[in-house]
């Protein structure tokens, strides 16, 4: 525990108790976020893994998938991670992550903006609604199969952390800590400044003695 709290230390004091989830991104190769549908509370944090090939995750709404959400709600400047290639951390030993940290109960439909991957499938939804039954992630991806993908123009990496990390399948509880009290952010998310990535395969090990 004492070189987990030496890693950690100067970034701990906000996130000790803060649960990161993990999705992995294209695993296998395969078109998919996996899970593709979970539930998050507001604090906790999610981190993309990008597996393979060259994906993102990006915010939409309901109702116009695989569209970047502030196209449609100006209101909301939503999050993409911008396009994050496997192989060019791969040498590394590394895969790129993209993490998020959830603030509020309300739904957040995601897409990958590459290609026709959301008309595909490559959606998912973070705290889906529980009381209306016509937005579910099976009707989201009904409507994204008769949709066109648009790439977002906003910065990559908005609403969020990129950064690299080495992952085993479990939460990686050493990710994405935030260095600073978070403010409130459209969407739900909001930035995850001096998001920390694994350093090296070695320390997964360690953050789990
Ligand atoms: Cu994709």
């Amino acid at each position: 525990m004492q070189l987990t709290t030496l890693l950690l230390g100067a970034l701990a004091s906000v996130a000790s108790a803060q649960k990161t989830w993990s999705v992995a991104v294209a695993m296998n190769g395969s078109l998919t976020f996996s899970p593709n549908r979970l539930v998050a509370q507001p604090g906790e944090f999610v981190q993309f893994q990008f597996h393979a090939g060259n994906h993102t995750v990006t915010q939409s709404t309901f109702d116009q998938p695989c569209q970047p959400i502030n196209q449609h709600n100006s209101s909301i400047a939503g999050f993409h991670s911008g396009f994050l290639p496997a192989a060019a951390s791969a040498a590394q030993g590394m895969i790129p992550t993209y993490t998020i940290q959830v603030n509020n109960t309300q739904p957040l439909w995601l897409y990958c903006a590459q290609g026709k991957h959301c008309e595909n499938g490559m959606v998912m939804v973070i705290n889906e609604p529980a009381a209306n039954k016509s937005r579910t992630l099976e009707s989201f991806k009904a409507l994204a199969a008769g949709a066109s993908t648009v790439v977002p123009g906003g910065a990559a990496g908005a609403g969020g952390t990129t950064g690299t990390g080495t992952t085993d399948g479990t939460n990686p509880s050493g990710t994405g800590a935030p260095a600073s009290a978070s403010s409130p952010g459209a969407a739900g998310v909001v930035g995850v400044p001096g998001g920390m990535a694994l350093a090296a395969a070695g320390m997964a090990a360690v953050l789990f003695l």
